[in-house]
């Protein structure tokens, strides 16, 4: 006996006049009577199965009767062209099996849900097809970010994501962590990567981040995905120059792969297509001028925030660097600018059409007494910084980074309102579950 050989959805235009097995959930039925359509999905494509009463066993054509949609299924059958169905090919059935059915109560149905509905429905909300969209750029920007420091030679590096208090200022998610006292969640790997950088040069890294931040905008998650390179030797110049050449490179490279998705996601690709090294600068203290003519009350010194941020990529097609802020709106780590004690040497890029910081990025302070003197002036514990203060002791060296936040950019990318959508099971202040 022959064994009909298991096919995806989106193979089946090779096996053309061939006999196929494709296994799949039901999206929905209809029949005439005589003949019978399911429509059925793979997680790689939409089939049109026809089953008809004649040519199917009686068994076959009352399984068709009990199916539902979500029904889990195996059809087996022959491939024929058909420009009507979707994918341009459809199953001639010879025979249905069902593996598990569901009940008719199946949560999302055809029609407008709410949005905490679905989120409590994530596990399901992810089988529709704009949600699958949304994932498949997601998995396709993460690609393009491993090839992009794998072609350029940059060794990947995990950091721990147990951590003694050390990172960014906003708030720390804690676990007792046996005799030590309490562990923190990573909020950045950059100090560790800080680390790496001078035993291999260039590294990045990429894994998920915790803040533990109460604000419930379109932008934060408490945890989210960073990739985060450093680079020795590169100076603040050369370091906005590896993120333009890098987000132009993700942005070509979902254009060029992931055309049918952004038409799911009624994308205006002609906006992305715009996006193309070099971006513009725009320094610190020029950036508050602009804003306070267009009416911002922001004052120098200030961190700016969302709606400046709007008023600053107004009218600009590609994103935009502001750069140099004030040492006090920064990080302790950022590099002191020589020509301005004021500031530091450091940037923020701004996404186009109001989507705001993709990228916060600097040039480090490699200066030993000058970092303690940022450590202890924060208040943060000396004690914690001892390696990272070390780095500056042996051995010092010019170096740079950045992190850029995965799901504000994929959500940039997408055109989605809220990044929540950005990530399979979205974590934010009030949520947990799924
Ligand atoms: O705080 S950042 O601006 N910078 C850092 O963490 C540095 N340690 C990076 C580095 O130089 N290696 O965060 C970087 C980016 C920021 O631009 C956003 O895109 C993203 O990380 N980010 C977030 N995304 C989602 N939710 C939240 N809460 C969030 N916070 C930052």
């Amino acid at each position: 006996m022959t064994v009909v050989p298991y096919s995806r959805i989106s193979e089946l235009p090779s096996h053309s006049g061939q006999a196929v097995r494709v296994r799949g959930w039901v999206t929905h039925v209809r029949s005439s009577g005589k003949v019978a359509f399911i429509v059925m999905r793979d997680g790689t494509g939409l089939l049109q199965a026809v089953l008809v009463k004649n040519a199917v066993s009686p068994e076959a054509w009352d399984r068709f009767g009990k199916l539902t949609q979500e029904t889990s299924i195996e059809v087996e059958g022959e491939v024929r062209p058909d420009a009507r169905a979707p994918g341009g090919f459809e199953l001639g059935v010879k025979d249905l099996s069902i593996y598990g059915e569901s009940p008719i109560d199946y949560p999302i149905q055809p029609k407008e849900h709410g949005i905490d509905f679905l989120l409590d429905n994530r596990h399901f909300w992810l089988r529709t097809p704009r949600q699958r969209a949304i994932g498949r750029v997601r998995h396709e920007v993460e690609q393009a970010i491993r090839d992009f420091f794998y072609e350029r030679d940059f060794t990947l590096v995990d950091t721990p994501i147990l951590t003694s208090a050390i990172g960014e200022r906003s708030g720390l998610f804690g676990t007792e962590y046996f005799d030590l006292g309490t562990a923190y969640l990573a909020q950045t790997g950059q100090l560790y990567g800080e680390a790496a950088a001078a035993a291999f040069g260039k590294i990045y890294c990429f894994g998920p981040t915790f803040r533990a931040e109460k604000s419930k905008t379109r932008r934060h998650l408490t945890e989210f995905w960073m990739v985060e390179p450093e680079v020795a030797f590169n100076d603040s110049d050369d370091n906005m120059r590896l993120q333009e050449e890098f987000v132009s490179y993700i942005v070509a490279r979902v254009l060029e792969r992931r055309q049918p998705e952004l038409k799911e996601l009624e994308r205006d690709v002609s906006r992305l297509e715009k996006i193309k090294a070099p971006f513009p600068r725009i320094d610190y203290s020029d950036a508050v001028k602009i804003l306070q003519a267009k009416g911002s009350s922001v004052k120098w010194g200030d961190d700016l925030g969302a709606e400046d941020e709007s008023l600053l990529v107004e009218g600009q097609d590609i994103p935009v660097f502001i750069y140099n802020y004030p040492k006090q709106a920064k990080a302790f780590y950022m590099k002191e600018n020589p020509a301005d004690q004021r500031t530091v040497l450091c940037d923020d890029l701004l996404a186009p059409e109001g989507y705001g910081e993709i990228i916060g990025g600097s040039q480090r302070e490699d200066n030993h007494d000058k970092l303690l003197a940022r450590i202890k002036e924060e208040g943060l514990p000396v004690d914690a910084y001892n390696w990272y203060l070390d780095l500056r002791k042996y051995g010092t060296f010019v170096h740079s980074g950045f992190g850029l936040g995965l799901e504000r950019t994929v959500g940039w990318i997408c055109g989605i309102h809220h990044i929540r959508e950005a990530i399979a099971f979205p974590r934010t202040m009030n949520r947990l579950r799924p």
